[in-house]
């Protein structure tokens, strides 16, 4: 695999309505989205990182900046025999794994699609459908939540995932509860937003049959998941502070969490993401694919990895609708509640030229081969 060059390509996509979170209400996305060209193929890569580092300390314009300054250029210093080779390359430099991932993904799509291989088969996927959930933001009224969770439910999302925050919790789970029945597959996610002082409020979810807190303290707080673990029946999964497959063994030793959201942009791309997998099931842990409001390059991506055996949850793996009125790639559509898993090559979908160039407000060419544009 000889590598031409990287773009970095920048684009603004409005969403179809505002999404609230403990940190932040969302309007739009302004993504990163990484073009690796080779000899014989170009690959994606999409940057989940955010235009805020609020979610976590990624922010999109220090992943271009890391990517530009630092991680292309270690690229063209030590050219990878392929994309397995990329982590090894990239090692050196800290953290940034939003960054990481998303030039990793590029190469690995490239050297795929010149392969005639398909990710999802390459990762280990063992289905051609998975089951999708959607994420709720949190509304201004019960009301408004009741009439979008009725939306998505007849859309038929097999799981639905409110997003909490202290004096917003107990009330809107029960009024789901009450409306829709217990037979609802119903999840929380918190992110970050309590201390283990609330244990007593978290506690009060517990007779709602959630399936999951996911992510209520601090990232870096596995000692107090450990301890709200022993006062609250729900199980914890842990969102945040699954940063590699290290961390994702350290907290399930802990026992800081009985189950994993797995975001290949926070632990650095899809390999180490499938590790993360393997320890889970080792473990005995499930796991599920999260989201960051991808566009279709990611979701199709993320399908792959919601297709491995381990994925016996529903994911954050939602139909290009719930997010965008016009997607960059063909629209994934929800049946029966599922998505397809893309078995073309690499990661088996491509973005419309004529969306792309409407919503790209920037581009970057970073030559990796002497006299190429
Ligand atoms: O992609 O459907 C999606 C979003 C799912 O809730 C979601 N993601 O913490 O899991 C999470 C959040 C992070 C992004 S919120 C802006
Ligand atoms: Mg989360």
């Amino acid at each position: 695999m000889r590598l031409t060059g990287i773009e970095l390509r920048r684009v603004r996509m409005p969403l179809v309505a505002p999404f609230r979170t403990s940190f932040a209400t969302m309007t739009g996305r302004d993504v990163l989205l990484v073009r690796a060209v080779t000899a014989d193929a170009e690959g994606w890569g999409e940057c989940v990182a955010m235009a805020d580092p609020l979610y976590s300390s990624e922010y999109v314009e220090a992943a271009a900046e890391v990517l530009r300054r630092y991680l292309v250029p270690a690229l063209a210093a030590r050219p990878p025999v392929d994309a397995v080779g990329v982590g090894e390359v990239l090692r050196p430099y800290k953290g940034h794994r939003m960054a990481k991932a998303a030039l990793e993904t590029a190469v690995l799509d490239a050297e795929l699609r010149a392969a005639g291989r398909a990710f999802a088969r390459e990762l280990g996927a063992t289905r051609d459908r998975v089951p999708c959930g959607v994420s709720v933001g949190i509304m201004d009224s019960i009301p408004q939540l009741l009439d979008a969770v009725e939306g998505y439910l007849e859309q038929g999302y097999l799981r639905i995932k409110l997003k909490i925050e202290p004096g917003w919790d107990v009330a809107p789970v029960r009024a789901v509860r009450e409306r829709f029945g217990d037979d609802v597959l119903l999840q929380v996610d918190a992110n970050t937003a309590y201390t283990v002082g609330d244990a007593p409020r978290l506690a009060a979810l517990d007779p709602f049959g959630l399936l999951l807190i996911e992510q209520p303290l601090d990232e870096e707080d596995l000692l107090g998941h450990v301890e709200l673990s022993h006062r609250v029946r729900t199980p914890i999964c842990l969102d945040e502070s699954i940063v590699s497959a290290r961390a994702a063994a350290d907290a399930i030793r802990l026992g800081a969490c009985r189950v994993v959201n797995i975001k290949p942009g926070r632990v650095g791309g899809y390999l180490e993401a499938r590790r993360i997998h393997d320890v889970c099931v080792a473990n005995g842990v499930p796991v599920w694919c999260g989201g960051m409001l991808e566009t279709g390059l990611g979701r199709a991506a993320n399908l792959a990895l919601a297709a491995l055996p381990g994925c016996t949850l529903p994911g954050d793996t939602s139909a290009s609708d719930r997010y965008f009125r016009t997607d960059l790639t063909a629209p994934f559509v929800l049946r029966d509640g599922h998505l397809p898993v893309p078995d073309a090559p690499g990661i088996g979908v491509t973005p419309d030229p004529a969306v792309l160039a409407a919503v790209t407000t920037a581009t970057e060419w970073l030559p990796l081969s002497p006299g190429t544009d």
